[in-house]
Formats: structure tokens, sequence, C-alpha cells
């Protein structure tokens, strides 16, 4: 991966950029480069501030929720990863349907509007306990949105599906796959899975997870069906600057078909996620560092011009480094979180949580209003124990 160096001088790539910009001209793959390039971190992060602003004035939201990760069991072993586990192995876990209700009450007793949750590829299964989960999630906890699955579970699910339900008239696909899911309570998509859109990356570190095209079926057809999702990109790790550029222009275009299809679904935010290497088998290979994560999330603003959010997740930032991107481009840092279990960063264990107070003095001494957002960005509005969702709080 290409370095760049703290530079204060202004970067004459960027002054281009900039003059593109005040014409309201699209950017390109060579801009893209030339921002991930630049060691003018100032300028960039003043454009990127400045289109931030444009959209959500001084709002920076968060939101109240809980992170389930219901198991670890994983078919797949990918390098990057530190979660995964075989049956048998040791802190190898399942939960049954009792025990994420259980999480899922103790959610809303402490406010939650939120559930993500996401898990390993399980061996065993069947594909009854997901739509029985949901089922049982929606049934105790109601005003609870589930965010749940990412493309790479709904594509396994697929062949869950295929067997478990044969004769149904879509048996086997994700179309099916989310159809019964979205009947049993799903609400919308988490961005997770994508890592980078690159073959050679793909074989590399992920071999045997879905590749670029497929994570990106799986969201058009979410947005074709009505269900908002997310996207994220994993970086930091054995990708060119080059390669994380492809990977903005592919969320780009999909996001323009499905506004120039009139999908009711879209994407909602872009996550970069910096790659945490250790525990995994990439160990050996740096972090990104905090300037990488600051040009990467002031990327991520300006090219996709079509994507309302741009989310620091401050489990993988940290919570000082999501504080300072909020002046990068940022408007949103996820949530309380509370449970963690896909990466502990700093020695972190299962339990990873922030308050709201934390999260609101966080935002206020940045120089921003914390606004709390549901999962869809409608501003919600608290009357003691209840809660409600107005507008969308994007403009
Ligand atoms: O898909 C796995 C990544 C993702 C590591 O949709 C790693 O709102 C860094 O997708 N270092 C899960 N990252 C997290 C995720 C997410 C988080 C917050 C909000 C949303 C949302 C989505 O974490 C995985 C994978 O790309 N990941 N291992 C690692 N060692």
């Amino acid at each position: 991966m290409q370095s760049a160096h703290y530079n204060a001088r202004m970067d004459p790539a960027l002054r281009l950029i900039q003059e593109k910009l005040r014409r309201g001209d699209r950017l390109d793959a060579a801009d893209g480069l030339a921002m991930l390039r630049t060691g003018d971190l100032w300028t960039l992060g003043e454009m990127a501030q400045a289109e931030r602003v444009k959209r959500h004035g001084k709002a920076a939201y968060y939101n109240i929720n809980r992170h389930c990760n219901y198991t670890n069991l994983c078919v797949l072993s990918c390098k990057f990863c530190e979660f995964h586990r075989k049956p048998g192995q040791a802190g190898a876990y399942e939960k049954t349907i009792e025990e994420v209700l259980a999480d899922a009450r103790t959610a809303v007793q402490s406010g939650a509007t939120e559930m993500h949750i996401v898990g390993g590829l399980h061996p065993r299964t069947n594909f009854s306990y997901y739509t029985d989960l949901l089922r049982a999630l929606r049934q105790a906890t109601p005003d609870l949105h589930l965010k749940a699955f990412t493309a790479v579970e709904m594509v396994h699910l697929a062949v869950k599906h295929k067997r478990d339900r044969k004769g149904s008239p879509h048996a086997g696909t994700v179309r099916g796959v989310l159809e019964d899911l979205i009947e049993a309570g799903l609400g919308s998509l988490p961005g997770g899975g994508a890592e980078v859109f690159d073959d050679r990356v793909h074989d590399e570190i992920f071999r045997g997870k879905i590749g670029a095209a497929e994570w990106l079926e799986v969201h058009r057809t979410a947005h074709e069906l009505g269900l908002m999702s997310n996207a994220t990109m994993l970086y930091g790790h054995v990708e060119t600057l080059e390669d994380r550029v492809k990977h903005l222009m592919r969320l780009r275009e999909a996001q323009d078909e499905a506004i120039s299809k009139g999908y009711a679904g879209r994407f909602q935010t872009i996550i970069p996620l910096p790659f945490f290497p250790d525990g995994s088998e990439l160990q050996h290979l740096p972090a990104p560092t905090g300037l990488d994560n600051l040009r990467m999330l002031a990327t991520c603003r300006l090219m996709l011009d079509n994507f309302d959010h741009v989310k620091c997740f401050w489990i993988m930032q940290t919570l000082p480094m999501a504080q300072v991107a909020l002046n990068f481009g940022v408007d949103d840092m996820d949530g309380t979180v509370v449970w963690y279990d896909i990466t502990k960063v700093g020695g972190a264990k299962n339990h990873q949580e922030t308050t709201v107070g934390q999260l609101r003095r966080t935002i206020l001494e940045a120089g921003y209003t914390p606004v709390e957002r549901d999962t869809l960005y409608r501003r919600v509005v608290r009357e003691g124990a209840s809660w409600r969702a107005e507008e969308p709080c994007h403009v």
C-alpha cells in the first residue's frame, strides 16, 4: 500500500478538485486517488467539511443501539478475520433464540431503537432459525428496528432456503430469502462483508466469500424490495489505493442505479472500516494510521456524492478519532453498541459500550449538535420511556 506523508502546503491536485466542486462537477477516479494520496490533510478536510455542512449543517448523528453477534461459527476462514470459529473450537458459540430475545429486552429497557444482528456463516442451522428469530424479536420488542444479516449471510441463507423451502416460487434465491425475512420482520440491511471490491484482494484474503458482483446484487435486490441498506469498505491491509477508489466508484454506480430506477430502497451511509490486524492471520501488517483514516473518510464524503451519510464507526476508529473525523466529512458516529465481538481494538472484550452522555459530549466538544436518529435516519423524539421518529434527518 502506498503511503502519503503529512504536508501542510496546498496540494495543487486538490486545487483542481476544489474548482470542480465549486462548479458542481462530479469527481472521477483520478480525483479519488489524488485525495487518498495527498499530504495536505487540512485542505482535504476543509473540502469534505464544506460538503458535510451543506448536507447536515452542524448536526452529528448517533443512535441508541445494540449489536448482537448470534454466532461466531463460520464455514469460511478468511485471513483478515479474528472472529470466526469452527464447531468444537475454543471460544465457539451460538445463541439460542431465547438468548437473543433476552438481549433484545435488555436493549429496549435501556432505550435502544435498533438491534444490529450479524454472525458467521453457520454450518448447520435451518433457514427457519432466521425467520423464527426475527418473528420472535418482532413480537417481543415491536419497536426495535432489526437491521440484520450481511449480504454474505444472505447468500449463505439461500442455500438453506433452497433445501428448506422446496416448492416455494423463489426457493434458493436471494430474493426469496429477503422476501421471507422481510415478512418475518427484517427492517434493513447492514453494510458488512463488502471488504474491497477487487478480485486479487478477494483471492488473497477472503477467498470463498462472495465477490463484488454478488454483494452488490444482494443490495440491489434489497433496494428493489424497498429495504434501506448500508455499505462498508475494509481498508488498510493488502489493497492498493486504486482498489479503494474502484470500490467507491462501484458503490456510487450502484446508488445511481437505485436512484434512476426509482427503487424504494437505497444506500444510506458509507462506513469505511480501518483494518485491525491483531488476532488475525494478517497480524504482521500495520494498522492504518490516523491520517490514513481521515483521508479515507474525507474521500468517501467527496466521492460518494449520492450517499447521504458517512459513518465513523467508533468501535474500530476509537471515539477520539471519530470526534476529529466530524471535521473531515463525517456526520454519524453509529451508537452505544454495548456488545461487539468482531473486533476487539486495544484488547477490548465483548462488552464495548459508550453511553449517550459520552457520545453527546464528544459531539458537543467538537462544535456540533448531537442528534439522536433511528436506523432510517429519522430524528428520534423521546417522551419518558417511549420514543417516536420524525422527518428524515438529512436535507
Ligand atoms: O463485515 C472483520 C469487518 C465488518 C475486521 O451497517 C474487520 O451500520 C476491521 O459491517 N478489522 C462488520 N474490520 C462491521 C460492519 C458494520 C459496523 C458498524 C455499522 C455497520 C452498519 C456495519 O467488520 C465485517 C468486516 O468487513 N471486519 N474483521 C478486522 N480485523
